[in-house]
Order: structure tokens, then sequence, then C-alpha cells
């Protein structure tokens, strides 16, 4: 996974959030102090750590939860809100003729990029070229040419001839008849104002639509540096971030985009050419936060309608027949993963300990249960304790089904009502009448 620290400390943060008994100023200011540092370890600017902290204070403590979203939820999807906007927009490299010109220091990259751009492009349909206009690294030109030709990409190259602009000129002309030219540029080991000067040279002749600067995710503050000097001399169109596969931290590339107002086009997440990924700002939160794709989660959440409403008040009560555990199987079912959805709300942080197979609600697991309890009587379904053995081989009999099928569903059913009674046991009364309707209504 990407940046495994990082994700790690800001679920902490937020899971605290969601295990809160009462959410007040004081919560809201650990966590955000706990997602401060959190960033501040993994690089990312101080000014930009401030200001989002400030953006998540103001909007937790001023803004009323939206209808349907209770105070923890609200709070936890700001913070996922203001994670993205950090991150900023996704930067949209059409699918279309083009020419891309990829700068950056050395070693950050770009030839790595260059192939794997390639294959992404041949990969939906364009006829892409490759050009080696890095005429400063020895081997350059091989390394470049060995990545095109095991992937069957049309390379550009000459050996040998220190002329950069031309030998990029040559290539866009040899690579005429190609939908998509890239062109790979050479490095320094630090920002060389040599190494700007040839860049500009480059840019002149090759006039690309798309400038993008490759940056290692593992820099540091220096990125800001680098990113606002490329910048200035080309223009940069938007960035790719290289090696997130790694330990790095991604913070600093992550600032420099920010703070010269570009934004990610790609990530690398290895060494191969398939190893590179559109980059979206809300999926890539949602991975860092482990949360599955929390967006798709809370879409569905909102889709699934239940048709038949939970009776509320005499779970509340204490009762929870055979019924109540059904309809609740079925809306989880509708919602997918019950595990990723109660790690989602604000439940998960109750510490309900259902096995995997409580887990486990698959539609054709629900299809045998309502079989099962089309032949129980009436007050079998009300009170599954009085369901003697000789009961079980009855119903298993009428059902077609088995006797310890019948008892799996009986143990599903004391496994979930032992879940609730912990929980009424655990909150306030209003507090576990709202999430009972949440659990029986889900509407986000
Ligand atoms: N793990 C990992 N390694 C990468 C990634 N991108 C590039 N590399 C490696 O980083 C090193 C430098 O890459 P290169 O493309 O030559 O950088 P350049 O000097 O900017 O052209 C090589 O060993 C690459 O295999 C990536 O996304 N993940
Ligand atoms: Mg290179």
């Amino acid at each position: 996974m990407v940046l495994d620290n990082l994700g790690g400390s800001l679920r902490g943060a937020l899971k605290k959030i969601a295990s809160a008994s009462r959410l007040d100023k004081p919560l809201v200011e650990e966590a955000v102090r706990e997602i401060q540092r959190a960033l501040l370890q993994a690089d990312v600017n101080v000014k930009l750590v401030m200001n989002l902290s400030d953006r998540i204070r103001e909007r937790a403590l001023d803004e009323k939860p939206p209808a349907g979203m209770n105070p923890r939820e609200h709070v936890i999807n700001i913070v996922y809100q203001e994670l993205i906007n950090l991150v900023g927009k996704s930067s949209e490299v059409a699918l279309k003729k083009q020419t891309i010109m990829l700068v950056g220091l050395q070693g950050s990259g770009k030839t790595t990029t260059a192939a794997k751009l390639a294959t992404f492009f041949q990969r939906k349909g364009l006829r892409t070229a490759v050009i080696c206009a890095d005429t400063f690294r020895a081997g350059a030109y091989d390394q470049l040419k060995a990545l095109c030709e095991r992937q069957g990409i049309f390379f550009y190259g000459d050996k040998g001839n220190p002329d950069a602009p031309a030998v990029a000129t040559a290539g866009l002309e040899a690579a005429r008849r190609y939908d998509v030219k890239i062109v790979d540029t050479a490095g320094r080991h630090a920002l060389e104002s040599d190494l700007i000067q040839e860049m500009e040279d480059i840019h002149k002749v090759v006039q690309a639509e798309q400038k993008l600067l490759v940056m290692d995710a593992a820099l540091g503050q220096q990125a800001s540096e680098q990113a606002r000097a490329f910048n200035q001399a080309i223009g940069i169109t938007g960035v790719i971030i290289t090696k997130l596969d790694g330990t790095a931290k991604g913070g600093g590339a992550l600032s420099a985009v920010a703070e010269t107002r570009s934004s990610v086009a790609f990530i690398g997440v290895g060494e191969t050419p398939n190893d590179l990924e559109r980059f979206e700002a809300d999926r890539f939160i949602s991975r860092l936060l482990g949360m599955g794709d929390i967006k798709t989660l809370v879409e569905r959440a909102q889709e699934v309608q239940v048709d038949e409403e939970v009776d509320v008040e005499s779970i509340m009560r204490g009762k929870f027949s055979l019924k109540d555990m059904y309809k609740q199987m079925e809306a989880m079912n509708k919602m997918g993963p019950l595990k990723q959805i109660l790690q989602m709300l604000p439940m998960g942080g109750l510490g309900i300990e259902l096995s995997d197979k409580e887990y486990q609600i698959t539609k054709d697991r629900l299809d045998r249960y309502r079989v099962i309890m089309d032949s129980m009587t009436d007050s079998e379904l009300e009170d599954p304790k009085i369901i003697t053995a000789n009961r079980i081989k009855r119903i298993s009999l009428g059902s077609g089904t088995s006797p310890e099928l019948v008892r799996e569903l009986l143990k599903s059913h004391t496994a979930m009502q032992k879940a609730i009674k912990g929980m009424r046991g655990g909150m306030g009364k209003m507090n576990m009448k709202r999430l009972m309707k949440r659990m029986g209504q889900p509407k986000g």
C-alpha cells in the first residue's frame, strides 16, 4: 500500500472520532493534533498543515451535519474532504494526439515513467513513440531503448549527439506519424542553472502540450523549490509522483503540487512499465485512510432503500426477532461488504464482535435463510428460543435444507442479538435508537 505510515496514523485519528461517545471541542482538537503530526511526519509543508487544521476545526465545530449524518460521521467526512483538497484536483492528461515532455532531476524516474506512459497510451489504442533527448547522461540512450523495445514501442535516439534540442527536433520528425510523442530529458543531481536552460531550449523546439514534472515521493521540502524552478522555466502542466510504492513519505511532492497550484496526473507505484496509475484525489485519500472507496460506499448506502422498516421500538425493549435479523441482513447485503460499512460507521468503534461468518452475508445465504424462515411458524419467528431439536428437524424437512443450516441461522441470530445487547449496554438510549434506525434505514 501507498504511504503506509501516514495512512496508519490518519486512520488512528479517525478511529478516535468514530468511537467517541460524544463529540466535543477537546476531542476535535485531539484529532486535529494527531492529523497534524501524521502529515508533518510525512513531510507535508507546515503552512499547508496549519491551513488544513484550521479548516477542519472550523467546519467540525460550526457546520451542522447534513440530514441523516451524525456528528461523528460528519467530522470524519470533513477530514476526508479537506485531505482531498490538500492533495488537490487530479490533472487530466487526455487520451488524444499530443506531445508530452518529461522533466525532473536525475533519478526521479523520468526514463522509467516515459516507458510507463508509452505503455499506458499504447494500451488505450494510441500509437505512441518515445524520444530520448537525454544527451547528458551516458547510458540514458541504452536504458530507454531497451525499455521501449521490450514493450514494442517506437524509439528514437541519436547516441553520441550532445545537442539535445536538435535530437528532440529530429525525433519529432521521425515520429510524426505517431499519435502520442513522449520526450524524455536529462536531469542533474541538483537544481542547476544549466539544466533549467537546457529545458527551456528543448521546450522551445518541442512545444509540448503536456509538460510533466517527475518527482520522487521521497523528496522533502526541496520539492517545492524544484517545482517552482521548472514551472517558471517552461510552465508545468502536471506532476507525476514516483516511487509511492516504497516507504516514501510523499508529503514533500504533494506540498510542491499544492504550492505551485499544479496537480498530480499520475503516480508511479513500481519499477515495471505497468506500475503507473492515473491519480484521482478522492480515491487516493480513501485508500490512504484504508476505507476502501468511501465515496462508493457512501453512495451505495444512500441508494439502499429498505422496504420494510425494522421495528426499532421493540428492538429497544430487547426483542430482536428472526424477521428483524433477516431485514438487517437484507439491508447490509444491499450495501456490500458489511465489515467495511461497520468500519465506516460509528458502530465500527463500538467493538461489535461478529465472526467472519456473520460478516459474509451473501445473496446465497440470504436466499437459504428465507426458505428456512418460510417453514417456521409465526411464534418461532418471533421467539426463536422455543425452537427445539424436534422443531429444527421439522423445519429442515419442510424447507428441504438441513438441520445444520437451521442451526446456523439460529446461531447467527444469537450472535447478532448479543452484539445488539452489548450496544444497548454501552450507550445511552437515544443514541441507541438512532443507531438502530441507521442500521435499518441506511441513508448515508
Ligand atoms: N520502486 C519504484 N522505483 C522506481 C519508480 N520509478 C522509477 N523507479 C526507479 O528509480 C530509478 C531511477 O529511475 P530513472 O527512470 O532512471 O530516473 P531518471 O534519472 O529521472 O530518468 C530506477 O532504478 C527506477 O527503476 C517507481 O515508481 N517505483
Ligand atoms: Mg533518465
